[in-house]
């Protein structure tokens, strides 16, 4: 069968010129935008769309193509489509080229502008397939909220030649998935340890420390003691008293790096949880007080827990752990992962700096929403997987 090109400067004209050659029955075999490649101004585009005459199935066609046709004989019908069509290139013979991408079939229902939305889904998913896959691959990081040079160095490694969108997809899960480093639950190591949350204002630091006070006290039988260096904010101190109080763990506050060692070294128990103040970015005298106290332990294993967001962005997830960078981080936990479905920037530092993930956190409920950081659980999170 001979198919021949149609050309219009977008969809409706190249099927008004597919309408007007071949009527209601025409057979789509294939759909996709030519291009001459230059920049703005230079650039000229337009659709290219094969038909032929008859009755019978073409032999590449594909539910798109169908769709095509449909659109052809019944949404064509209701619009003036060839009011456009003497503003288009004449058709001319050519042999069919191959189909684009398939989309879902048409449902009975289905209206002539959806016919069409979908139509144009699939020439916007050709045309993706148009632009290098390094290229695509930084869009898709972005998206993700992944930016800056982790983006580009992920996306300098993308597979070469043209590669469909749900296989780029999977390449660059395989890729984030290989990446990702974790922490052993840090309550789960035996020995003398001592366990600090640290980060920006209220990002769940008192939270993150109470689920693993009641996790490793409750569930996993550890001695378990809370030591407050948050004096400062109104009720902060009271906030963590009341909860230790309510499930009977020992409870102590210091001011300083010397109150806090004493109150360190005094802790007979297996596990020392330090609740830590937020401060202002600019105020460096509490910072400096809060890496004395943490850097001065001594006798036990220490794990400082860079404490974020789910939200944060990229440039602001890096800012932040530089300024916690000389409490000595030795894991992340990532919080209020059930407030947004994008959380590229918040894996922004486990992913330029191999720092591992240690706990994820879901929700404010204690110790129900926390888990024990894994690869597969935080890429699905990031890029689920489509089913
Ligand atoms: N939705 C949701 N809320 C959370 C989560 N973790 C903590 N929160 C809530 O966030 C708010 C702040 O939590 P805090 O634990 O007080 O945060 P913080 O970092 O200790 O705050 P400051 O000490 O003031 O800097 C509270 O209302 C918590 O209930 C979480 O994973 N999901
Ligand atoms: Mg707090």
């Amino acid at each position: 069968m001979q198919f021949e090109q149609f050309r219009g400067r977008d969809v409706a004209e190249a099927l008004a010129q597919v309408r007007a050659a071949y009527g209601a029955n025409a057979l789509i075999g294939s759909t996709r935008v030519i291009t001459n490649g230059k920049p703005g101004g230079l650039n000229q585009s337009f659709v290219e769309v094969t038909a032929a005459a008859g009755t019978a199935p073409a032999p590449s066609q594909t539910p798109f193509s169908k769709d095509i046709a449909r659109a052809v004989s019944s949404a064509a019908s209701s619009r003036s489509l060839s009011s456009t069509a003497s503003r288009t290139p004449a058709p001319s013979r050519v042999t069919a080229s191959r189909p684009v991408a398939a989309a879902a079939a048409v449902t009975p229902t289905e209206s002539a502008v959806g016919v069409e939305l979908r139509a144009l889904r699939a020439l916007v998913e050709e045309l993706a397939t148009q632009h290098k896959p390094k290229d695509r691959v930084t869009a898709m990081l972005n998206a993700l909220g992944l930016e800056g040079e982790v983006a580009t160095e992920l996306a300098s490694k993308a597979p070469r030649g043209k590669t469909g969108g749900a296989a780029l997809r999977a390449w660059v899960r395989g890729e984030v998935h290989g990446r990702i480093r974790t922490l052993p639950s840090p309550i789960e190591q035996p020995g003398l340890r001592l366990i600090a949350c640290v980060g920006p204002t209220g990002v769940g630091k008192t939270t993150t420390l109470a689920k693993l006070a009641a996790r490793a006290y409750l569930e996993l039988g550890r001695s378990v003691a809370i030591i407050s260096l948050d004096t400062f904010r109104v009720g902060a101190v009271e906030q963590m008293r009341r909860f230790a109080q309510l499930i009977g763990l020992p409870f102590e506050t210091a001011q300083d790096a010397s109150a806090f060692s004493q109150a360190v070294a005094a802790a007979r128990e297996d596990i020392v949880l330090v609740d830590t103040p937020s401060r202002a970015p600019a105020d460096m005298a509490s910072l400096k007080r809060l890496v004395e106290c943490l850097r001065g332990v001594t006798g036990r294993e220490v794990d400082v827990l860079l404490t974020i967001p789910a939200s944060i962005r990229s440039r602001d997830a890096e800012r932040v752990a530089e300024c916690y960078q000389d409490c000595g981080i030795t894991g992340v936990c990532i919080t209020k992962l059930d407030e947004t479905d994008q959380i590229g920037g918040a894996l922004h530092g486990v992913l330029a700096h191999g720092t591992p993930l240690a706990y994820l956190c879901a929700g404010p409920r204690v110790p129900e929403d926390l888990e024990d950081a894994s690869a597969d659980s935080i890429t699905e999170r990031l890029i689920p997987s489509e089913h």
